[in-house]
C-alpha cells in the first residue's frame, strides 16, 4: 500500500510538497476548493463548522491546470492520486434537484473529462446534503488535544438552496428565505442513482475512479434532511447500482466504525474484497452514534494494524491518506499532526511488509 497526504488547494504550497514528500508520503491526495482563493469568506448562520461560501473556479479544473498541478506535484517526487470533491457551487442543484441541474451535469462531464485527460487516477465526492456538521471540538484526545465529538442534538433547518460540504467549505446558494423543503429518502436515492447514470458512463471512458465517501456524521438524517451512506448496505447498494470499476469507494475507516450495530473489521474485509476501493481515509474514533469522539491514530477503539492487515490481505495496494487528527498543540498543529499519523502509518505498514515505497 501507498502512504499518502490528503492537502486543502489553499495549502498546497511548494513547502508543503516538501513537507510531504519529507514525512514519507508517496501520494498527494487535493481538494480544489478554496484553492488560492482570496475572496472566500466566513459567513455566519452554519453551526459550529461553518466557514465558507463556495465560489466556482472554473480555470483549475480544465485539463491544462490539473496537468500543471501534476508537474509541480511530480517535481516534489510524489503522484498525484486524486481530487477530493466537487466544489459546491459547480452542482448544488445536482443534489437539490434544483433548475441549474442539466447545466451542472454537464460541468461535472467536463470536470471528470478533464481529471482523466490530466492523467490523476480518482476523484473523491460526497453526495450530500448536510454534509459534515453538528460536531463539537471538545479536549478529548490525548494529553487534552482538542478533537471532534458528535452527539445527536436538535437541528437547525437547513435554508433554501444550501448545501453543506464539508468542514472547510460550506455554501449558500441565492434564495436563502425560508427553509428547504423536505426531501424523503428514496427521492435523495433517486437524485444519487441519476447522477451516477449520467457522470459513470463518462467517468469509464476518462479512466477516473468516482470515490464516494460515506456520510460523516453517519446517522440517518441530519439538519432535517436525509444521508445517503450511513449504514454498510448503503455502500453495497451504491457498488451494485453500476457496478463498474469507476464506481468506486472513498473509503473512510473513521466513518465506516461510527455506524452502530457494525463491526468495523468485518466491513473493511466485505468491501476490500470487492476490489472497488478508490483510496482509504485512516481515522480512529472512541465510541459509535449517537455518541463518538475522533482520536489519535493509536487511540480509539479500533485496532488499526488488524485494519491494515485485512485491507492487505484482501489485496488492496491502493493510498492511505490520514484522515482528520485531533489537534496537537504546538507552532504547527496540522504539520504535526499529520506527521504523526503518517509516520505511524508507515511504521505499522513496514511491520506487516506492506508498505509500498514508491
Ligand atoms: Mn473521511
Amino acid at each position: 500500500m501507498h502512504v499518502g497526504l490528503g492537502v486543502q488547494g489553499w495549502m498546497l504550497t511548494r513547502e508543503n510538497m516538501k513537507f510531504a514528500r519529507q514525512i514519507g508520503a508517496t501520494h498527494l491526495v487535493v481538494s480544489l476548493r478554496h484553492f488560492r482563493s482570496p475572496e472566500s469568506r466566513p459567513v455566519q448562520d452554519y453551526g459550529p463548522m461553518g466557514s465558507g461560501l463556495s465560489v466556482p473556479h472554473p480555470e483549475l479544473w480544465t485539463v491544462e491546470a490539473l496537468q500543471q498541478l501534476r508537474a509541480e506535484i511530480e517535481c516534489e517526487g510524489l503522484r498525484l492520486e486524486a481530487i477530493e470533491n466537487f466544489e459546491p457551487a459547480d452542482w448544488y442543484d445536482v443534489l437539490l434537484d434544483g433548475p441549474r441541474r442539466a447545466e451542472q451535469i454537464a460541468r461535472l462531464k467536463e470536470i471528470v473529462r478533464a481529471v482523466g485527460a490530466a492523467g490523476v487516477p480518482a476523484l473523491g465526492y460526497n453526495f450530500s446534503l448536510a454534509g459534515v456538521w453538528g460536531r463539537q471540538f471538545r479536549p478529548v484526545g490525548r494529553g487534552g488535544a482538542t478533537a471532534p465529538v458528535f452527539e445527536v442534538q436538535p437541528e437547525l433547518p437547513m435554508r433554501d438552496g444550501m448545501i453543506l460540504d464539508s468542514i472547510y467549505d460550506m455554501a449558500l446558494f441565492e434564495a436563502d428565505a425560508g427553509t428547504l423543503a423536505p426531501v424523503a429518502s428514496a427521492e435523495l436515492w433517486r437524485r444519487f442513482e441519476a447522477f451516477l447514470d449520467e457522470i459513470i458512463p463518462v467517468a469509464e471512458a476518462a479512466g477516473v475512479t468516482l470515490a464516494l465517501h460515506p456520510e460523516d456524521p453517519p446517522v440517518p438524517q441530519l439538519r432535517q434532511t436525509p444521508r445517503l451512506v450511513y449504514q454498510p448496505e448503503h455502500y453495497d447498494r451504491v457498488l451494485n447500482y453500476r457496478p463498474s470499476p469507476s464506481n468506486g469507494l472513498e473509503f473512510c475507516i473513521g466513518t465506516l466504525s461510527e455506524m452502530p450495530g457494525t463491526d468495523i473489521y468485518e466491513i473493511v474485509d466485505h468491501f476490500s474484497r470487492t476490489g472497488r476501493i478508490g483510496y482509504v481515509h485512516l481515522r480512529n474514533v472512541a465510541g459509535k452514534v449517537p455518541h463518538y469522539e475522533e482520536r489519535f491514530i493509536d487511540e480509539g477503539d479500533t485496532d488499526m494494524v488488524r485494519v491494515l492487515r485485512i485491507l492487505g490481505g484482501n489485496g488492496y495496494r491502493g493510498v492511505i491518506i490520514p484522515d482528520h487528527v485531533p489537534r496537537i498543540e504546538c507552532a504547527a498543529p496540522w504539520h504535526a499532526g499529520m506527521a504523526y499519523t503518517l509516520g505511524w502509518m508507515r511504521a505499522a505498514l513496514k511491520s506487516e511488509g506492506l508498505l509500498s515505497e514508491d
